[in-house]
């Protein structure tokens, strides 16, 4: 397994529940390391930015309402096989469909606000850590 970084958001209803806390132990759990961190406010082109793959999909407009609806917690996780890690401990989009003790699972409001964003590929990971860091933030 090689180690990899993946980006991870905690989104709006996680933050305003102040959970995030809750939420980096789960990931750290399952062994993904946090090597950076930081607390934000997406403007709305911020968010239309990151979802632009998302922009003919129904729920695009809705979604870049909430994600800027309140703080963020953007994260580079790194680990073996962290971006198949972190979707497995994230849970389903749908938390009704997430796997219990999942992040979504026990967290997540619907699903819509369900806590948290993972990259779904490493070359998207890769797109997204370079779109929310620089390099001199990582510290691996
Ligand atoms: P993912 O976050 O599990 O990768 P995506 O399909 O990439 O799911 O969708 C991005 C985000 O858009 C979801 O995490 C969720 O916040 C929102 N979303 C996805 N599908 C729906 C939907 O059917 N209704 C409302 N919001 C949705
Ligand atoms: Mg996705």
């Amino acid at each position: 397994m090689a180690t990899e970084r993946t980006l991870s958001i905690i989104k709006p209803d996680a933050t305003a529940r102040n959970i995030t806390g809750k939420i980096v132990d789960k990931l750290e759990s399952v062994g993904l390391r946090v090597v950076a961190q930081k607390r934000a406010r997406w403007s709305e082109a911020d968010a239309q930015k990151f979802y632009e793959v998302h922009k003919e999909r129904p729920f695009y407009n809705d979604l870049v309402a909430f994600m800027t609806s309140g703080p963020i917690v953007l994260q580079v996780l790194e680990g073996d096989d962290a971006v198949a890690k972190n979707r497995a401990v994230m849970g389903a989009t749908n938390p009704e469909e997430a796997e219990a003790g999942t992040i979504r699972a026990e967290f997540a409001e619907n699903i819509e606000r369900n806590s948290v964003h993972g990259s779904d590929s490493p070359e998207n990971a890769a797109n997204e850590i370079a779109l929310c860091f620089s390099d001199d933030e990582i510290v691996g």
